[in-house]
């Protein structure tokens, strides 16, 4: 049994792109630059911005918090996305979610300008990685992806169970793993709330992805052997006696399928740090990739 280290893997990573960014110095350009959009205070929206723009210190990136009160009306919302959108030094920005009930977050995700969509949540970067386009990947799954591709486990002709269809999460790493490519060629399933017997799919499945929310939901029993399990969960349980006064669960009761498992991850530090060390790659590419749009420019303007 391996256990793919996301903290690990994170970190080497990182360095990769801290690499990248001394370069970029050295040439005499622009450092690539990430906002966040935070609105409100719920407390785990805050730690995970706070873990992106540190993960941005630490690489040498700059970034701007931008920080809205939690009435903040949808028009007043749109307006600070236009600005980031005009800011010509912002390669890419984040509005983080969830948003408070009272703002449409389709509206708010379709404002961000596509270029600058660093979480791949625009329906036209959904659209291009449907179509095997060169487009931003949303981070986790994006993460989930180089965490294979790293450990070299194998995903062509393999089935694949993914549970759970969310847009950020099920939905793309479903049509990523099934796509042509090293860490694709895979036969996916994606399961959900409507099906029946889930455990006869997962019990087939050669990697199962779970992406659902619900602590430990997956069972030994539940998965064959030589199986791989991406934990995608991070459920907060009440604990007393940690720290913090709670403690990250993940989907997979991990004490009982590690046994039967070839590669797994755990929770914490599997899928959760490969997903923001993956922004700071999308930033990147926003950076590399405007500097393209900026250079072309400048080859008609000679
Ligand atoms: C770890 C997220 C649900 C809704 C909105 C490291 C993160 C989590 C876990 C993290 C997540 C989840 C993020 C660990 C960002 C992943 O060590 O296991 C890092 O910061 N995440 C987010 O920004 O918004 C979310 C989950």
């Amino acid at each position: 049994m391996t256990i793919l280290d996301g903290k690990k893997t994170s970190e080497a990573l990182k360095q990769e792109i801290a690499e990248e960014v001394k370069q970029l110095k050295a040439a005499g350009k622009k450092v690539p630059h990430l906002a966040a959009v935070l609105v409100g205070d719920n407390g785990a929206s805050i730690t995970y911005v706070n873990s992106k723009v540190k993960a941005c210190e630490q690489v040498g990136f700059a970034s701007t918090l931008v920080k809205l009160p939690a009435d903040i009306t949808e028009e007043a919302l749109l307006e600070e996305i236009d600005k980031l959108n005009a800011n010509a030094d912002i390669d890419g920005y984040i509005v983080q979610l969830p948003l408070p009930k009272h703002i449409d977050e389709q509206k708010i995700l379709l404002a961000v300008d596509p270029k600058k969509d660093v979480d791949g949540f625009h329906p036209a970067n959904f659209g291009r990685i449907a179509l095997d386009m060169e487009a931003f990947i949303p981070a986790t799954p994006f993460g989930i992806m180089e965490l294979l591709k790293r450990y070299e486990v194998p995903t062509k002709g393999k089935h694949v169970v993914v549970v759970g269809r969310s847009h950020i999460v099920g939905r793309p790493i479903s049509i990523l793993l099934s796509q042509k490519g090293a860490q694709g060629n895979a036969t996916v399933t994606l399961t959900h709330s409507h099906t029946p017997n889930l455990a006869d799919f997962t019990r087939q499945a050669d990697i199962i992805v779970m992406a659902l929310g619900i602590p430990e939901f997956l069972k030994g029993d539940m998965v064959k052997e030589g199986v791989t399990v991406i934990d995608v969960g991070i459920t907060r349980l009440q604990d007393d006696n940690a720290p913090k006064g709670y403690r990250i669960v993940g989907d997979v009761a991990f004490d009982e399928v590690k046994n039967k498992a070839n590669y797994i991850t755990p929770v914490p530090g599997g899928v959760g740090p490969m997903t923001i060390a993956m922004l700071l790659k999308n930033t990147l590419l926003a950076c590399k990739w405007r500097e393209r749009v900026v250079s072309k420019l400048l080859t008609i303007n000679c």
